[in-house]
């Protein structure tokens, strides 16, 4: 993918929130004329949690722009969305982070997708299969989705797209013995990153949880230092319950990183500032739409600016 392009393809993508919360904005700055009053504040607040930031970071974002404001008047419009974007890319940078392949030939860098249903686990997988193949990696897919009846077929459609094996069993067929085969093997075909896909169920869903644990010590069983990564898939769409997703995994599975989804279908993009703000893995990836060019590592400034509706 070329730069120039995944640029101008995020402000694009994210329009729903970018609209949403620069239509608002444009509201404000009519009815206040650059002066901002606590009344102007209260909606700029209001407009904020809309986007679903969160109470608690947007009362932080609001609060950072009254002592501005507070110093210098903000003028326009750009001045506003500039002064604004500043703040959430302030509070996304903390979770910017990439994910650095380091596999020696036999010892494959292995990724664990998890989440719940529906939320983009697969397609994620072989986006990121496509990503690392972009840059010359080898990769390999693991089908531990044995639960839902089509999953494997979903994702070896995918291997045949992109050319690269899926390793899997029959549907029913215990998901860690998959991972099992899987890493054997990665290892004796000297694969460079092994991504393993996985059943999707609701999160306070116990089975899945000690499911997944399984997984992972199989993995860890043939590997020690594997998985290096589980990532953890959530719907940029489902509003606050992201959070209690993220909690519900992390007390599991432990994972590394957030992946966050079809950021491209929703006005409420400022979920990943709530995450940011309250979670304490990092965000490596997100989604923005359903083909393989649609994942993009998370930029935190074009993130931030994407979101007011800023197109650079
Ligand atoms: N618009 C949009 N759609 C997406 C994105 N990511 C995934 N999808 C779509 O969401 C739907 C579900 O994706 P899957 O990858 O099957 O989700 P999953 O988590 O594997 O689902 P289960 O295996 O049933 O738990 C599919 O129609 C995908 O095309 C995204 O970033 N944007
Ligand atoms: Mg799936």
């Amino acid at each position: 993918m070329k730069t120039g392009n995944a640029k101008k393809g995020l402000f694009s993508r994210l329009r729903k929130t970018g609209d949403a919360l620069s239509g608002g904005l444009a509201a404000l700055m009519g009815s206040g004329q650059g002066i901002f009053d606590d009344a102007v504040f209260e909606a700029l607040e209001d407009q904020l949690i809309m986007t679903d930031l969160g109470v608690t970071a947007s009362g932080e974002v609001v609060a950072a722009l009254r002592r501005h404001a507070a110093s210098k008047r903000i003028e326009n419009l750009p001045a506003l969305k500039n002064l604004l974007s500043h703040e959430l890319a302030a509070i996304l940078g903390k979770v910017q982070r990439s994910i650095d392949i380091q596999s020696q030939p036999g010892t494959p860098f292995v990724i664990l997708m998890v989440g719940v249903n529906g939320v983009g686990k697969t397609t994620t997988a072989a986006k990121l299969a496509a990503f690392f193949q972009r840059s010359e990696r080898s990769v390999m897919l693991a089908a531990c989705d044995t639960f839902r009846a089509a999953a494997i077929e979903q994702l070896q459609t995918w291997g045949e797209r992109l050319e690269i094996p899926v390793i899997a069993q029959a549907h029913g067929a215990d998901a860690a013995a998959v991972a099992h085969d899987a890493m054997k093997a990665a290892q004796a075909r000297k694969i460079d990153v092994l991504i393993v896909d996985s059943a999707g169920r609701q999160h306070v869903n116990v089975d899945l949880m000690a499911q997944l644990q399984k997984i992972k010590r199989v993995i860890g069983a043939v590997d020690m230092a594997a998985p290096q990564e589980t990532l953890l898939v959530v719907d940029g769409g489902t509003g606050q319950n992201a959070l209690a997703q993220v909690a519900a995994f992390e007390d599991a599975v432990g994972p590394t990183g957030v992946c966050v989804t079809k950021l491209d279908g929703t006005a409420r993009g400022g979920i990943v500032v709530a995450l940011a703000r309250q979670c304490a893995l990092t965000i490596p990836f997100i989604g923005v739409g359903e083909t393989l060019e649609d994942l993009q590592p998370f930029d935190a400034d074009r993130f931030a600016r994407a979101l007011v509706g800023i197109d650079s």
